[in-house]
């Protein structure tokens, strides 16, 4: 209630406003932000996209090629200080980024500032990387009369290609942690949510970042591949579904050139188990934001949850009663927790999928939308009852939570079927007994393991974020390895005895 007027104030008065994104590349890209007059209104357009043409996308690689020695010589602490400066464009751009996230990507309001507060934390604590690794060589030991110095360089041009479910952090994160160090980049969003990239791009420009060290070009699938099969490219960073992260690394693999870095983060089949020395409130709590927060369109989010068999039926009972109280509706508004997922397609392979296990003669608990929700891309929030992960055969990106009941004495069994599915991203368990704790965190093979809390909402610097296997390659976002995979490692040795080596040898 506090925030509630001045911020539908804002809202309004930027709406009334048109907002061009003027990116640098391609310039005809725009977007208006339409007036807000009818908040019910869940399909008006937000703006267009201009997909970039393969002589674009390779006229930028080549201006990406020109720049990036002259950026990498520039060094890490200039270099932080420009990433920086773009996080207080950011952070001073807001309300357009608030309004974008909601009006092109379908956001509520609260993951709309998470998503803001992750893109700037992930330029400070690049920016930060830059300093600690690209500043200074670090100096190695070695034998009296020899100095080693290692130091970190940028490998060249990498490409970032992002995901729509974090349109601005995920944008900008990979983005920043390229260009920290060192490397040129070329950056294509996800075709649902370019304009949000747009605004992106051009506040780094802003900030003093040069225009031919980032460029962006949006565009679909094919800008993609014209991009990952040019030979001049040192390094992608992907982040989306396992199957192009499969296809990316396929066209890396063919091209001439240099051996590409790949870096991906993809997938996940996450489980949560719930044993019966669980506190019950704090469990349904954390199963409805970890399934249901931002629609469950989080690699992070919970598909799968055990609950053991003495507290099955009533924990389901209370986890459905928080489920019955969500509120769906147009994320624009305040008090909307369930907003639409991305676009028909999604949708529309959700409710396949729901519809299938209805047919199997599985339980399936589904809430009604509201009115006015028909438009939309809405998906009813649902629950499905299964016998084991295992049913699973791909991954559901939506507000669908599956749900099955374990014994006692199942607790090895589950784990190696949640590994069995060869993800590794999230894992929850809700335990008071600290063996358990233990004995799952010793067997099970994920990356990013949650006690007693949700699974959802990884924190930059504090919870380095990253799967294994199918759920991606690493090194963790957000993390202490993160940056150097972007660089390329260089050695010095040199002899430093007055003589020289060589000379005091031959007088020996
Ligand atoms: C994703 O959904 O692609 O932990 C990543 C989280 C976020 C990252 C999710 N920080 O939910």
């Amino acid at each position: 209630p506090l925030v509630r007027e001045p911020l539908m104030g804002r809202l309004e008065k930027l709406a009334s406003v048109s907002w061009h994104a003027e990116p640098t590349f391609p310039s005809e890209m725009e977007a208006e932000i339409a007036p807000i007059t009818k908040p019910q209104d869940l399909t008006s357009e937000v703006g267009t996209r201009r997909d970039s043409l393969q002589e674009e996308v390779e006229e930028a690689i080549g201006r990406a090629e020109a720049i990036q020695p002259g950026w990498n010589a520039m060094g890490g602490e200039k270099r932080a200080l420009l990433l920086e400066a773009a996080a207080d464009a950011f952070e001073a751009h807001t309300d357009e980024f608030l309004s974008l996230c909601q009006r092109e990507a379908g956001k509520t309001l609260v993951d709309a500032v998470l998503e803001l507060r992750e893109a700037v934390d992930f330029l400070r604590y690049y920016a930060a990387e830059a300093r600690h690794l690209c500043a200074e060589p670090f100096l190695l030991p070695g034998p009296t009369g020899e100095e080693n110095r290692l130091s970190l360089a940028g490998r060249g041009v990498f490409a970032t290609i992002s995901p729509w479910n974090f349109p601005l952090a995920i944008f900008i994160g990979p983005a920043a942690a390229a260009l920290a160090a060192g490397n040129a980049v070329v950056a294509k969003p996800a075709e649902q949510t370019p304009l949000i990239a747009a605004l992106a791009v051009k506040l780094c420009h802003e900030a003093g970042i040069p225009e031919k060290v980032l460029q962006l070009l949006p565009g679909a699938g094919d800008v993609g591949e014209f991009i990952t099969s040019d030979p001049r490219l040192a390094g992608v960073a992907f982040t989306g579904s396992t199957d192009t992260a499969r296809a990316i690394n396929r066209s890396l693999a063919a091209r001439e050139g240099p051996i590409a870095t790949f870096i991906a983060e993809t997938g996940g089949q996450n489980a949560m188990i719930v044993d019966s020395s669980a506190l019950p409130e704090q469990v349904t709590r954390d199963v409805v934001a970890s399934a249901f927060q931002s629609a469950g369109q989080r690699c992070s989010a919970l598909r799968m949850l055990y609950l053991q068999d003495d507290i099955y039926d009533e924990t389901l009972a209370m986890i459905q009663g928080a489920f019955e109280a969500l509120e769906i509706g147009d994320p624009v508004q305040l008090k909307v927790d369930v907003g639409p997922v991305i676009d028909p397609d999604a949708k529309a392979a959700l409710e396949r999928h729901i519809a299938r296990r209805k047919k199997a003669g599985r339980r399936v608990w589904r809430r009604k939308l509201p009115k006015g929700t028909g438009a939309g891309c809405f998906v009813a929030p649902t629950i499905i009852e299964l016998d084991s992960i295992l049913d699973l055969k791909r991954e559901n990106f939506g507000p669908v939570l599956h749900v099955a009941r374990f014994g006692g004495d199942q607790l090895g069994q589950i784990i190696d079927d949640i590994n069995a599915t060869g993800f590794g991203l999230t894992l929850g368990l809700h335990s008071r007994i600290e063996e358990t704790r233990r004995f799952v965190e010793a067997r099970a093979r994920v990356g990013n393991f949650y006690v007693n809390r949700n699974q959802i909402g990884a924190v930059v610097e504090s919870q380095p974020f990253g799967g294994e296997g199918l759920s991606g390659t690493g090194p963790k976002a957000g993390g202490p390895h993160y940056v150097a995979r972007f660089a390329t490692e260089r050695v010095v040795c040199i002899d430093t005895t007055a003589a020289g080596g060589n000379a005091s040898l031959l007088a020996s």
